[in-house]
């Protein structure tokens, strides 16, 4: 029986990647003097590197150093990164980022079933609870029983590491959860840690190679507008 579902969030519970993250980044970028700038195609090559700093570290390597040695930029990158969130937070409170169709009436019905809720996710603590804040007020985050996020792990997804620690604070068994996620990263990690899941893809991940998933829908569906089940075999 099933026992708790953990939650994806970025991609999952709202498009936040492309009018968030990304602009949020190229802030940061440009607050710093940089004439860095993600546009949407880049960004789309760069979501396969989970994690901001670990995106940046990734992006610096390969588009600006060619032909050094990449040396030690963490501390340059945590700053960027700090900036990129305080960005993100600030954006948070100006645009409004809308939950994807089915996830408020998913969640409540989750709760009205008594299964349980977590969170697993590769931003950080903070950008969820503002998410959630956001957009299901701010008694919502309560529902959640365990919000695993960022760095919490030192690999983040695909690494199965942030699932582990998930089901190790809900105190429940991979059979007894299912994960909700939105990318191939995102699957990689949740199937990793031995949770069967179902995707919800979105316009970044819809090629991703989706064939470890339960089951693969294009949203998660209203009473009005129910879910399209599509293949999740990999566009290339
Ligand atoms: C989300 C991410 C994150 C966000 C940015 O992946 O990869 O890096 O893009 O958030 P997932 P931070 O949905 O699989 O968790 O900059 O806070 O890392
Ligand atoms: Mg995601």
């Amino acid at each position: 029986q099933l026992k708790a579902v953990i939650f994806d969030v970025d991609g999952t519970l709202a498009e936040t990647e492309r009018d968030g993250h990304r602009q949020a980044f190229n802030r940061a970028f440009a607050g710093a003097g940089l004439d860095w700038y993600w546009d949407e195609e880049i960004y789309g090559q760069l979501l396969a590197v989970s994690g901001g700093k670990e995106r940046i570290q990734y992006y610096l390597e390969n588009f600006h150093l060619q032909c050094g040695s990449a040396g030690n930029f963490s501390e340059i990158i945590d700053c960027l990164h700090a900036d990129k969130t305080r960005y993100y937070l600030e954006l948070l409170k100006t645009r409004i980022i809308e939950l994807r169709p089915g996830v408020k009436r998913l969640l409540g019905e989750l709760r009205e079933q008594e299964i349980r809720l977590a969170i697993a996710t590769t931003t950080t603590a903070e950008n969820v609870t503002a998410l959630i804040n956001a957009t299901l007020g701010e008694s919502a985050i309560s529902w959640f029983d365990c919000i695993a996020a960022g760095d919490m792990v030192s690999a983040k997804k695909p690494a199965p590491d942030i699932y582990h620690y998930c089901l190790q604070q809900l105190q429940l068994e991979a059979k007894d959860c299912l994960a909700i996620e939105d990318s191939a990263n995102g699957l990689l990690a949740s199937v990793g840690a031995g949770v069967t899941t179902l995707v919800t893809v979105n316009a970044y991940t819809v090629e991703e190679n989706f064939t470890q998933a339960i089951c693969v829908v294009d949203q998660l569906g209203e009473p009005d507008a129910p879910c399209q089940v599509i293949d999740g075999s990999p566009i290339k």
